[in-house]
């Protein structure tokens, strides 16, 4: 467990310049790295509009520490038709996304 802990101070110590630069940015999600460009990232939230003809859904997601964000509504693009059985406005959901360019791409739905 010792082990486990300092590299979860590592990585927080890590994540700081990223979080720094989302507060210039205004709490925008602009501040990232290459690391978060390419790595899945999970996260929970609450459905609150599927829009299948744009590709894309609004979901109110709790904060995700990985990144610097805090709980907030936004859009992901929807990567694959199947995923949206799993997607139901008011319901909570289990996801999985990454950024794609300037959008969030939402991979997985548990
Ligand atoms: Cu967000």
């Amino acid at each position: 467990m010792k082990r486990f802990a300092s590299i979860t101070i590592l990585l927080s110590l890590v994540s700081i310049p990223a979080q720094a630069a989302d507060m210039v940015m205004g709490g925008m999600h602009m501040g990232s790295s290459a690391q978060e460009q390419s790595a899945a990232v999970q996260a929970v939230g609450v459905v609150k509009a599927v829009d299948q003809a744009r590709g894309v859904v609004t979901i109110t997601h709790e904060p995700i520490p990985s990144l610097g964000w805090s709980a907030m509504t936004m859009d992901f693009m929807v990567d694959k038709p199947a995923l949206y059985k799993k997607l139901m406005p008011g319901k909570k959901v289990h996801f999985q996304f990454r950024e794609r360019g300037e959008d969030y791409l939402l991979i997985a739905v548990n």
